[in-house]
């Protein structure tokens, strides 16, 4: 049985209080590995060693930084396949997803703030003849990042990388689901020589280690993803000890397809944004319009597609899908199926819980679903549902379908499938979402803002949005 171990001051620790909380494998239902059940002191032994580490590391120079950020990334690459045999059989996500998405994403991550340190400059403002301003921005000393189960290690770098690049230190939990990714990674950054208390992750319980990292007074700023309901819990500490927040919650996100798209992207890109990783991506658009002109057709094809999709043993490279993450969100997520039904939707497909064979009988399988004949203000077009669900309706105008794409309290992303660019430019700027996305989906460049707006979060990620987070800004005015 693997016990996986804090990362504390540079070594490798228990926690200190000896507890160990179970890790399920959800593609199996079985205990494959226990975790440290961290608490208050932990935490602050890992914010006493990121204490520590801060001079150094803080003065150490952006291309220092640089070599040892891309000295990790570099043994991530070079152990790709060891990482996505561990996210996939951790997290239940099928393993082509974890070689081609999770892990290869998460050494760019590292790559990206690695380089873009190096090109970080800040303004100056000179009043001639008198005085000339300059900015600068300081790394900010210990920050917390926290991050969730359905991208493990992908957005568990996406905050470390540009927190260290920036030369604070971190205290880091990565979510008690999937926390196999985050345990390689800290003996890589070992590895790599990362000095010690740089980089601390604590594992454990988000209300109990989590919440110890939000309430240390020494963690200046907080990098949060997962739950709008959690995210609230976090501000409601943090607000009132005047933290840095950035908070990706919860999404909601519609696929508008007008009749004039490329009806095979549109559709192949929609069973792909629908399911993929089993809906569990923030970004996934889990409720689809279709211009009613070629509703029939684009619905038959989308649920002939889905059927084809292939749901097992998340280990088998022929399966699209494996498990979803646990038993209680699989519950949850049937739940809503049960709710669609009541409101009376009509599943066209899926839903149905699956056994892959005998040693997997386990295992969290649920085959993904289309629901249609459902109001746009039901719970289950209203309410995250985070799995293999998605909803599908007609419409017939644009102001339509703006009201309807706008119509929940999320605004994280929205896919547009038109070829009038006109009419595609008019509607990104009035829908609700900080990304939106024309004639593609998840097409990612590391240097756009990435977050949401509504119950979506507050703050951007990315490129220099997140390089200012995690500093200080400082405005020097020198009279001459
Ligand atoms: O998130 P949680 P979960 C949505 C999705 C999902 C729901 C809950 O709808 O069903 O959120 O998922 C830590 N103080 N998203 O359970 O609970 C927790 O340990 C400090 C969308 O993963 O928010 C974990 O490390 N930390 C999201 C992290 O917060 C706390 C992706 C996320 O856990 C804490 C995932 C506390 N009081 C889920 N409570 C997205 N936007 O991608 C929990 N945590």
């Amino acid at each position: 049985m693997i016990k996986i171990q804090n990362y504390i001051n540079g070594q490798l620790a228990p926690a200190l209080s000896g507890g160990w909380l179970d890790n399920y494998e959800p593609g199996t239902g079985q205990v494959y590995s226990h975790i440290p059940d961290s608490d208050a002191s932990d935490v602050q032994a890992a914010v006493d060693a990121a204490e520590a580490a801060f001079p150094t590391w803080s003065s150490c120079g952006v291309n220092e930084r640089y070599r040892i950020l891309h000295r990790i990334a570099d043994l991530i690459e070079e152990r790709l396949e060891v990482f996505a045999q561990a996210e996939s059989r951790d997290s239940g996500k099928a393993i082509t997803t974890a070689r081609s998405v999770d892990i290869p994403r998460a050494q760019a991550n590292i790559r990206f703030f690695a380089t873009a340190i190096l090109h970080f400059g800040a303004e100056s403002h000179h009043m001639e003849g008198q005085a000339v301003n300059y900015t600068l921005r300081q790394p900010i000393g210990t920050v917390g990042c926290i991050s969730p189960w359905n991208l493990p290690l992908y957005l568990f770098t996406w905050k470390i990388a540009p927190a260290l690049a920036t030369g604070n230190c971190v205290v880091a939990k990565p979510s008690e689901m999937t926390p196999m990714t985050a345990f390689l990674l800290a003996q890589t950054c070992i590895e790599a020589g990362l000095p010690a208390g740089v980089l601390n992750i604590v594992h454990g319980l988000g209300p109990k280690a989590g919440q110890a990292i939000v309430e240390h007074p020494k963690t200046k700023a907080i990098s949060f993803t997962g739950g709008t309901a959690t995210g609230r819990t976090l501000a409601r500490t943090a607000a009132p000890m005047f933290k840095k927040l950035s908070l990706e919650l919860g999404g909601k996100n519609p696929n508008v397809i007008f009749a004039d798209c490329n009806f095979e992207e549109a559709v192949s890109t929609t069973v792909r944004s629908s399911f993929a990783n089993n809906g569990q991506i923030c970004l996934c658009g889990s409720r689809i319009y279709v211009e009613r002109k070629i509703y029939d057709k684009f619905k038959d094809e989308l649920v002939r597609r889905t059927k084809a999709l292939k749901t097992g043993n998340p280990a088998d490279p022929e399966n699209d899908l494996g498990a979803l993450v646990s038993e209680q969100h699989r519950a949850k997520v049937m739940g809503y199926l049960d709710i669609a039904k009541q409101e009376g939707g009509t599943i066209l497909c899926g839903g149905e819980i699956i056994k892959p064979s005998a040693e997997l009988s386990g295992g969290y399988y649920l085959t993904p679903a289309v629901i249609e004949g459902l109001p746009n203000d039901c719970r289950t077009n209203q309410e995250e549902i985070f799995g293999p669900v998605v909803t599908i309706q007609p419409f017939d105008t644009e102001e339509e379908a703006l009201a309807l794409a706008n119509g929940t309290q999320y605004g994280l992303a929205c896919t547009l499938w038109t070829q009038d660019i006109s009419r595609a430019t008019r509607m990104a700027e009035r829908l609700q979402a900080g990304i939106v996305w024309v004639n593609c989906w998840m097409l990612r460049d590391l240097r756009t803002p990435f977050g949401g707006v509504k119950n979506s979060g507050v703050g951007r990620e990315g490129g220099t949005e997140a390089l200012r987070f995690f500093t200080e800004v400082k405005n020097v005015c020198v009279s001459y």
